[in-house]
């Protein structure tokens, strides 16, 4: 029954020797621009360290405060990596440059800009493909007078929900490109199609990146039409190029631009208070060694769902010696009489894992059967299927973060099920320290469901957002050790497993989405009372704080000693 809190004291060294050591900074934890001045020139280097933009690509920011008709000239050496540069400002003011087009085919960047208006400019410095990294200077200049000013290409303005034709001339620019600002969050769909020719359509975001598509399926057959239907992650402007495949195709087109509400699976799932969660932690073990912060996890994750507007009113938080295997077992019946069709239902077991030796079989080819330590008793995972089979709603996520729990992936065997895993079936999991979590899983899973894991701001959390969210988070943290029962040694990893479930499912639509006004009210079901707020936890927790949150007198509210939270193994 093992979750290791060793490594706290190690991490901490870890931390204050080597402050920019393996990925301190998160995007949302990036650091304050710098300021630019002009006459300054800059040397940078951009690493792994760095706050990445959407695309990946990782960027220095600066800011120049700037006046209405001022000409600068801001270019962008690099030898380790190819150039971007991009600049943003005042009344959605957009110009980016790859190449400086008077820099003899090298991949430096330059912009010579008129500025149209009083304000604060934020300053990219970023690559041409995501990832790449190395050192760079970067110089603000005034320019010099019969120096060019860079133009933007040149692209019709296109507005959303317009639809128009156009004609792609046979000799001549091979494409035609229009033009439009959008602000992050936003959801397109950009047809084109053509009786002449067969149509390609490519989109560049603000930061030169694209999507591009040939051809699409309509009705299950394929068409040599276009289609792109994508949430637009970046404030800033976007272009749409249409073009033909063949290298003669020529004609008349139609293209139109228009707000999307997404996939129909998406469009379908409502927002509110839907997530019915069961959350179970236990750090107060009386037969067993005590775990740091394990409760917390819990109690942490419900409010933060809370405070997210998400929890639905019939959920339940299990914490110490509330979270017995007679209570667990009966708060699965009241969520699984309470969980309606349109809830998520979220389980998390946070704290010691087992593995207890059983005959080797098809369910259990280790030869070990996988146990989450309740207060009480160990409940295996083929005790634990059908408690966790016997909620039906939309979708279920279960989340286990504990010692060997990649042992209850085989939970994840209907549609619909999600399920997360904090070390695989062998192996040890750690106690997050840095964060003051009890598990790394419970930690990013809080963090992302309640709003970070939304990558491309359209405030619905994919299946395929968060697993990427809670992934990338745990890689930032390194190599973090793990050992079997028979302490061979080896890293910790998060397993996710989606089962059927598609990468653009939604796990949750956060509050001010697109659709939340027209999904109603949440339905509160009248089986079930409604449940007092949790305690507080922001002050000194009582030894014997055990939160059941339901309308339930705790089953066992006997005193227990509390014992030093201490290096567990
Ligand atoms: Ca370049
Ligand atoms: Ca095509
Ligand atoms: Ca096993
Ligand atoms: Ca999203």
């Amino acid at each position: 029954m093992k979750r290791i809190a060793i490594a706290a004291a190690l991490l901490a060294m870890t931390s204050l020797t080597a402050p920019s050591a393996i990925g301190q900074t998160t995007p949302a934890a990036a650091p304050p621009p710098a300021a630019l001045t002009i006459g300054q020139n800059v040397s940078g280097e951009l690493s792994s360290n760095d706050s990445q933009r959407r695309s990946g690509k990782y960027e220095d920011v600066f800011e120049l405060d700037g006046r209405r008709g001022q000409r600068l000239d801001l270019r962008l050496n690099s030898a380790a990596f190819d150039a971007y540069l991009v600049v943003t400002g005042p009344d959605g003011f957009n110009l980016s440059n790859d190449d400086d087009p008077g820099g003899n085919g090298a991949l430096h960047s330059r912009l010579v800009i008129e500025l149209p208006a009083d304000g604060r400019y934020r300053v990219s410095v970023t690559t041409f493909r995501p990832g790449e990294t190395g050192a760079y200077r970067l110089s603000a200049a005034t320019a010099a007078g019969g120096v060019e000013v860079t133009r933007a290409d040149p692209a019709e303005p296109i507005r959303l929900g317009a639809s128009l034709t156009g004609q792609l001339a046979a000799r001549g620019e091979r494409n035609q490109r229009y033009r439009f600002t959008a602000r992050r969050g936003e959801r397109v769909r950009i047809e084109a199609s053509s009786e002449a020719f067969d149509t390609i359509l490519t989109l560049s975001r603000p930061d030169g990146t694209q999507d591009q598509n040939d051809d699409t399926m309509v009705d299950g057959r394929t068409s040599l039409n276009s289609r792109i239907d994508t949430v637009l992650a970046e404030d800033g402007d976007y272009v749409i190029a249409v073009s033909a495949y063949a290298p003669d195709g020529a004609g008349a087109y139609r293209l139109s631009l228009a707000q999307s509400p997404g996939s129909p699976r998406q469009a379908d799932v409502p927002g509110g208070a839907r997530v019915i969660a069961l959350l179970v932690g236990v750090s107060d073990y009386e037969r067993t060694s005590d775990l740091p912060n394990t409760d917390d996890d819990a109690t942490e994750l419900y409010a933060g769902l809370r405070q997210a507007g998400m929890l639905h009113p019939a959920s339940i938080t299990l914490t110490n010696n509330q979270a017995t295997v007679a209570n667990v077992t009966s708060a699965f019946r009241r969520i699984a009489a309470a969980a309606g069709p349109n809830d998520l239902f979220l389980f998390l077991f946070s704290g010691h894992g087992d593995q207890v030796d059983v005959p080797v079989s098809a369910a259990e080819l280790d030869g070990r059967a996988e146990t989450i330590e309740l207060y009480d008793a160990p409940m295996t995972d083929a005790q634990f299927a059908p408690l966790f089979a016997s909620v039906r709603s939309r979708m279920s996520l279960l989340a286990i973060d504990s010692c060997y729990a990649g042992g209850f992936r085989s939970m994840v065997n209907r549609p619909n099920v999600v399920g997360m895993f904090s070390s695989e079936e062998d192996l040890t999991s750690l106690v997050a320290s840095r964060f003051e979590a009890g598990g790394f899983l419970s930690y990013f899973l809080r963090t992302g469901i309640s709003g970070e894991a939304d990558d491309d701001g359209d405030r619905i959390i994919t299946a395929g957002e968060l697993s990427t969210y809670v992934r990338r988070r745990f890689r930032r943290e390194g190599d973090v050790p793990a050992t079997t029962r028979e302490d061979e040694r080896n890293y910790q990893n998060i397993l996710v497993e989606r089962g059927g479930v598609h990468i653009d499912d939604v796990i949750v639509r956060l509050a001010g989405g697109q659709q939340l006004a027209q999904a109603g009210p949440p339905v509160i079901r009248p089986a079930v009372a409604a449940t007092p707020p949790p305690p507080a936890v922001e002050d000194g927790k009582p030894e014997d704080e055990a939160a059941i949150i339901s309308e339930e007198p705790p089953a066992d509210d006997g005193g227990k000693v509390a014992e030093e939270d201490g290096p567990v193994r």
